[in-house]
């Protein structure tokens, strides 16, 4: 199961700078030699990963990139100045494809590795490199070159860190698309009705958090029921999971069982794994008969669940900062082993 983010953008090289026609000039030299210099080369467009960004999320903003021209040559043979390079960063793991041609340009796993993907125009000849015996005084230069232009794709194998679990009709899909500023496609599923849905979350630090809305978990999921099987295997790669319950239904104390009873049926780490729970629809439910639901959750899941609107957009902010405290934790907990472990060797 393959979870992908794609994106298409433009790299444009600078263009190289022209070359000039220039003649000396200087005191007691009649005829002075050519000397206008060449143009400086434009700057080229190179990727580079980072292990600072976890998506392609910043591509939804800015997707042409350009490289700075190179300077036209000076007199005196001077050589014009290069035009700077554009250094784009993209996430470690990053794929590169030439759109035009589908060539894999170059896959960047580790942090620090560069790929030129645009490369700069060589800066235009000066005069001065005309001078032969024949012709004394060349009286011309030769332009820049334009920079070379590519349209690449982006291809990012994506961890859903957050899981969205509930039965059907709880809301995930809804839940996950109020939260995301973008949503990447889920590439080369194997199901053609139920596919699980992906939006990253911007964090208040800026990079992106990947959830996957989980579909099809129902009763008896963990026995293959529905496709819920196969979901279950998906959920085990998440850290952490927002479990929703639909408030207006019936009982949704037995909804939450329903779901939690397939987790610890299928066990594999699911149970354990670190889980949020929210009660949904709070616009469609009156505040006193939501109040019981709210009680006795908190007493079955050990901890008081968080009351949104989806839709309505409330409760959004509270849900989010605890799902990044629990990012962070786990993050703590996990640096922190790896020190203990560090330690005892
Ligand atoms: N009143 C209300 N309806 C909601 C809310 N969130 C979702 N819904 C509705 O519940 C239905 C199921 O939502 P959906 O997101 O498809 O659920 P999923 O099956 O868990 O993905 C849809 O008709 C939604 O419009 C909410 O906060 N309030
Ligand atoms: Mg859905």
């Amino acid at each position: 199961m393959k979870f992908i983010d794609l994106v298409e953008i433009q790299a444009c090289g600078g263009h190289g700078g022209d070359g000039i026609v220039a003649f000396r000039r200087e005191k007691y030299v009649p005829a002075g030699g050519p000397s206008g210099g060449n143009g400086g080369p434009g700057g080229s467009v190179i990727l580079e990963a980072t292990e600072d960004l976890q998506t392609l999320l910043d591509f939804a903003y800015e997707r042409i990139f350009r490289a700075d021209h190179g300077k036209r040559g000076g007199p005196n043979n001077r050589t014009g100045a290069q035009g700077s390079d554009r250094l784009v960063k993209v996430p470690c793991g990053t794929a590169v494809f030439d759109v035009l041609t589908g060539e894999l340009l170059g896959d960047l796993t580790h942090s620090g590795q560069q790929l030129v993907v645009a490369k700069g125009g060589k800066g235009g000849l000066g005069n001065q490199h005309f001078l032969s015996n024949r012709n004394r005084a060349p009286d011309r230069a030769l332009p820049g070159l334009p920079g070379e232009e590519t349209s690449l794709r982006l291809e990012l194998r994506l961890l859903a860190e957050v899981g969205i679990i509930g039965l059907p009709n709880a809301g995930k899909s809804t839940l996950i698309s109020v939260l995301s500023s973008a949503r990447p496609k889920v590439a080369d599923y194997p199901f053609t009705t139920l596919v699980p849905n992906l939006g990253v979350v911007a964090k208040p630090t800026g990079d992106g958090v990947v959830f996957a809305d989980i579909p099809g978990l129902i009763a008896g999921a963990h026995q293959g029921l529905g496709l819920g099987h196969e979901f279950l295997r998906h959920i085990q790669r998440t850290r952490v999971l927002i479990h929703l319950v639909d408030a207006t239904q019936e009982d949704p104390l037995a909804a939450y069982r329903t779901i939690r009873h397939e987790l610890i049926a299928y066990g594999q780490g699911l149970p354990e794994k670190p889980e949020i729970l929210v009660l949904n629809k709070s616009d469609a439910i009156a505040p006193e008969l939501l109040q019981p639901w709210v009680e006795s959750l908190a007493e079955a899941a050990h901890q008081t669940p968080h009351v949104i609107s989806a839709v309505a957009r409330q409760g959004l902010e509270t849900l989010q900062q605890s799902v990044w405290d629990s990012l962070e934790t786990l993050s703590r907990e996990l640096a922190l082993d790896n020190f203990t472990e560090d330690a005892s060797m």
